[in-house]
């Protein structure tokens, strides 16, 4: 303070101190949940644009929210996707399943099977209704809850738990968290448990699918947590500047683990309305209405597909359960948010649209349940025969060293074997095993 001068000490002595805003949610535990300030426009009132639109024209749609599904349980607007019934039925299908699953997998985690389990509720259609609307070879770099994209490609469930449960049917050898699953043959590149690192690959995968000429596009799944990355923004840059034919969807369910959207900038503007400042096309989309999430895909997709542009897509949806099955979400919100929440919840609108339609009822649905439920019960059966987490039956513990170079060099196979040694003396008593 010394060395400032005195005109300087004097000119401030007026001005207000300095002082930050620090977000705070709207309710804590315990707290009357009130979503009154959450805008919640009528279905079928938002424009479509042509696909090949200017990507400014998309400004209003970025602060809106496009929504197909009424209170009626019927399909209104320019952007009903107008799918037929039986589609209709086999994404309900994929819903039973991955609800199913997450039940089973969760239970799983609470009997010690897995050490890890992360559920999607409230959020499949944001993954299933999207992933119905990419073509099936199209490049899909999803984060951890996007269970539905693989459910809905078709992927195998006795391989998904096999991932899970890190045993010696794991194709990723254990070597991934349980839940980061990997397929090149159903077009599901490896999830990392580093947030939005999948953005820019994804980027950077339809730039190279362009440089090759070739007609697959790249779509992304990143949550509005993750959006505060710096990755994001590369993403972002890059995808504009060499208009990549790429699709980045933002799942907005409000909270990243006990942090709640406002510290990722949700309390200033929509996650969409990121894309205006790029140059990106955006849309705000209902993202537990599966013929809104659906119907905005496919928009963004031909959009691609044309080389009219890539598309950021903010899907507005609630995680209604627990980040993972580490979390205890009571801790920092209210239980009220769930039931207050006003989108519901896009099975229940999913089937009931469907019943309105004359097309499905209440009997079918219980039975579907079942049968999905039972179906991931003898998937469970089968992969347990692979072992489960703490019976032993795990890949070889000296596999962890291969798979990277073709010939192990010196000093990694000398670590490999001064690491088998140790650990049968730690846990061998010295024998091998
Ligand atoms: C770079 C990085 N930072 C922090 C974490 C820890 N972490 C894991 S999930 C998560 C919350 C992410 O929230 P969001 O992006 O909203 O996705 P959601 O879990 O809601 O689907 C955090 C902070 C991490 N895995 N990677
Ligand atoms: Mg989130």
């Amino acid at each position: 303070m010394a060395d400032r001068p005195d005109a300087d000490r004097e000119a401030g002595a007026n001005k207000p101190a300095l002082r930050l805003h620090v977000p705070e949610p709207k309710s804590r535990p315990g707290d009357t949940v009130d979503f009154s300030h959450v805008p919640v426009s009528q279905p079928g009132k938002q424009p479509r644009p042509d696909e090949a639109c200017d990507a400014r024209e998309t400004e209003g749609l970025c602060h809106d929210l496009i929504r197909v599904l009424g209170d009626d349980d019927r399909a209104h607007g320019p952007w009903d996707p107008k799918l037929d019934p039986d589609t209709l039925r086999t994404m309900l299908g994929h819903f039973a399943l991955v609800r199913a699953f997450d039940e089973r997998m969760f239970r799983g985690q609470r009997q010690g099977k897995t050490s890890f389990y992360m559920k999607c509720t409230g959020e499949e259609a944001t993954s299933v209704s999207a992933a119905m609307a990419l073509a099936s070879d199209d490049m899909v770099f999803p984060s951890y809850r996007q269970q539905g994209v693989l459910i809905a490609r078709g992927y195998d469930l006795v391989e998904m738990i096999n991932q899970i449960y890190s045993n010696k049917g794991d194709k990723l050898k254990g070597r991934q968290l349980p839940i980061m699953y990997s397929s090149r043959e159903h077009s599901f590149f490896s999830i990392s448990g580093n947030l939005a690192t999948q953005t820019p690959q994804a980027v950077g995968w339809a730039m190279a699918s362009a440089i090759k000429g070739d007609s697959r596009i790249a779509a992304t799944w990143v949550g509005e947590g993750s959006t505060a990355e710096g990755d994001f923004h590369s993403a972002c840059t890059f995808a504009t500047v060499y208009n990549a034919p790429v699709i980045l969807n933002v799942i907005n369910n409000q909270w990243a683990i006990s942090s709640f959207s406002g510290f990722a900038g949700s309390e200033r503007t929509t996650f969409a309305a990121r894309a205006l400042g790029y140059g990106l096309a955006g849309l705000r989309v209902d993202g537990n209405d599966a013929l809104a999430v659906y119907a905005a895909q496919r928009w963004a997709a031909n959009r691609a597909r044309a080389n009219a542009g890539p598309t950021l897509i903010e899907y507005f949806t609630y995680r209604a359960e627990g980040h993972s099955t580490s979390d205890d979400p009571t801790g920092y919100r209210s239980a009220q948010e769930r039931e207050e929440w006003p989108l519901g919840d896009p099975v229940m609108r999913l089937k009931n649209h469907l019943i309105a339609l004359g097309e499905w009822d209440e009997d079918r649905q219980t039975e579907m349940d079942r049968e999905a439920a039972e179906r991931v019960k003898a998937a469970t059966k089968e992969a347990e025969k692979n072992g489960i987490l703490g019976h032993g039956m795990h890949q070889p513990f000296r596999t962890m060293f291969e798979d990277v170079f073709e010939e192990l060099p010196w000093n990694l196979k000398e670590q490999a074997e001064q690491a088998t040694r140790e650990r049968l003396i730690k846990f061998n008593g010295g024998r091998p095993k």
